[in-house]
């Protein structure tokens, strides 16, 4: 007990909280003084450690009394719930990307021309979307590889490079590990503009575009079809506060307006959506550019179906774009006629039968392809104590209905990590065949091959340009890759289902100001419309 109060800590590290209330009040002199009007006493029992004294508290000019303490309550609640952990699932469109490394490995082995004598290996690692995991692995690849999984080299660093990570929370833990070793990383599907602070991730690459551009495109798109005024809705993450910030700022001084802004809660509040959707429906802006995802946006959807809200033109970020859970034909009323931008899609011509070989016969020993099935057939073919499921034969075969699996012809993030598979090969490839006293190192040497250290392929794959499903493939001095998007319309399909038809692209290589392409094709607008103009 130190001066009445009690010191110790809690299973965390953390001592008894206890803050003082204090209120700036008028002082004598018509100066502020800080005067003690309660206090937040940890120690005392739960839901009672507020204590306000019953002393005057001047209030902000005007007003007698607090009148936002609901908001705060609300707002406290909500950043609670956002570190509450979502149940875990395995998913088997990220399984499906983890194969397309594999294959992609394996195609560059085998291949006579790309790195002939050399011979890729990695190790592959779940952060399950957490950072916290994402630095566990990260940690753990440091640590070395055992003398069984590296048995020749002893001075020759771990790894090389890493590929990673998914979302953007989870790359910058990771960058910030790896870039005390100089190990350059890429990512496929973190698109920050964060992350193009070459200071604060100096080992940084990627193959998707920074949002930056997406931002971009879509300012265009709005000018190009003369949307002038427009409303914005955008979920309760950094995603959509540094989109909306991004959009803002790029129809600074266009013809655009924006009418209003409003955030859908993280916490789901259906009296909230309703609010949002009567703005959406009564406002004059008929085009609603929409920053957020499927999984957030499915109860919202289920609301705006349910008022029967029809007319609006959503413009899509890349995050809706793409969405497979709203092509139902239920939705083409209220949905039909989205249009927005997502990751361009590539060809991966092996992958459909290469995912096809995966099965709990041919992969008997890996837990994941049993997971994967329990996931498909809700059966698993081995009785395990892990996994109750009811018993299969693990010769089911896959078909369209696992479209979340299945779906190959049109990779795009899939496509991403073997283009930056390919990347790294590519480096690695102009690495070992530097010719001696022709080397970009001090003195003109080369890097030893038997001893490569992340630093000198960090500068091959800065330096290494090549081509891949006829498109170019190199890094600016961010990390950044060349931006490109497929820009996607919601159509009606043969079943009055929706379809994804790709209608033109923005396609960053063009020279500026030409970027966006508008295919010459019919599109599909809002409420069933052959022509924007009938939008208003
Ligand atoms: N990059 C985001 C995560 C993300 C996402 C999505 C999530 C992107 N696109 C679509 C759900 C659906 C792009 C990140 O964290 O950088």
């Amino acid at each position: 007990v130190y001066k009445g109060e009690m010191v110790n800590f809690d299973m965390n590290g953390d001592s008894i909280p206890s803050y003082d209330l204090i209120n700036w009040q008028k002082g004598t002199a018509g100066n502020i003084e800080l005067v003690k009007v309660g206090m937040y006493d940890g120690a005392r029992e739960a839901g009672s450690e507020l204590v306000v004294y019953d002393t005057a508290i001047t209030w902000a000019k005007d007003k007698s009394e607090a009148s936002c303490s609901q908001n705060v309550v609300q707002y406290m609640r909500n950043q609670l719930l956002k570190f509450c952990r979502v149940k875990w699932r395995f998913d088997p469109r990220a399984f499906r990307w983890a194969l397309t490394l594999k294959l992609a490995v394996e195609e560059i082995n085998n291949s006579t021309e790309l790195l002939p004598n050399h011979t890729l290996g990695y190790k592959m690692f779940d952060s399950c979307a957490y950072p916290l995991t994402a630095q566990r692995a990260a940690l753990a690849v440091m640590n070395g590889p055992t003398e069984a999984d590296r048995p020749m080299c002893s001075h020759a660093s771990p790894m090389l490079a890493v590929i990673a990570e998914s979302g953007s929370a989870e790359s910058i833990v990771v960058s910030r590990i790896l870039q005390h070793f100089r190990i350059p990383m890429i990512s496929y599907f973190s698109s920050c503009a964060c992350l193009s602070n070459r200071r604060e991730f100096p080992t940084f690459f990627r193959v998707i575009p920074s949002d930056a551009y997406q931002v971009k495109a879509i300012a265009k798109l709005l000018i190009h079809f003369n949307w002038t005024w427009v409303g914005v809705v955008r979920g309760d993450h950094v995603y959509g506060h540094f989109a909306l910030q991004g959009l803002l700022k790029e129809l600074e001084g266009t013809n655009v307006c924006v009418s209003y802004q409003e955030m859908i809660p993280l916490l789901y509040n259906s009296q909230k959506a309703i609010e949002i959707i009567r703005i959406m429906n009564s406002s004059s802006a008929r085009v609603v550019v929409v920053f957020s995802a499927e999984g957030e946006l499915t109860p919202f959807m289920k609301d705006y179906i349910k008022l029967n809200v029809t007319g609006i033109q959503w413009i899509a970020s890349e995050a809706l774009a793409t969405a497979s859970v709203f092509t139902g034909s239920e939705y083409y009323p209220f949905l039909g006629g989205m249009i927005g931008f997502g990751i361009r899609q590539g060809n991966i011509p092996k992958l459909g039968d290469y995912i096809n070989t995966v099965n709990p016969q041919t992969y008997s020993s890996s837990s994941l392809v049993q997971e994967l099935w329990g996931a498909l057939y809700g059966c698993s073919p081995f009785s395990s104590d892990r996994i109750q499921l009811p018993l299969c034969t693990g010769q089911e075969t896959l078909n369209k209905q696992h479209s979340a699996y299945m779906n190959t012809s049109s990779p795009r993030i899939a496509y991403n990590i073997y283009k930056s598979v390919y990347a790294i090969a590519h480096s690695l490839h102009n690495l070992t065949s530097c010719k001696p006293g022709n080397g970009p190192f001090i003195n003109s040497t080369c890097a030893d091959n038997s001893n490569v250290y992340p630093w000198q392929l960090q500068y091959y794959l800065q330096e290494v340009s090549f081509t891949i499903s006829g498109e170019l493939v190199n890094f600016d001095m961010n990390g950044d890759s060349i931006p490109s998007y497929d820009l996607i319309n919601w159509q009606k399909g043969t079943a009055g289902n929706i379809e994804l038809v790709k209608v033109g692209m923005y396609d960053g290589s063009r020279e500026a100001g030409n970027e966006l392409v508008i295919y010459d094709m019919p599109v599909t607008w809002a409420g069933d419309k052959n022509s924007t103009y009938e939008l208003f």
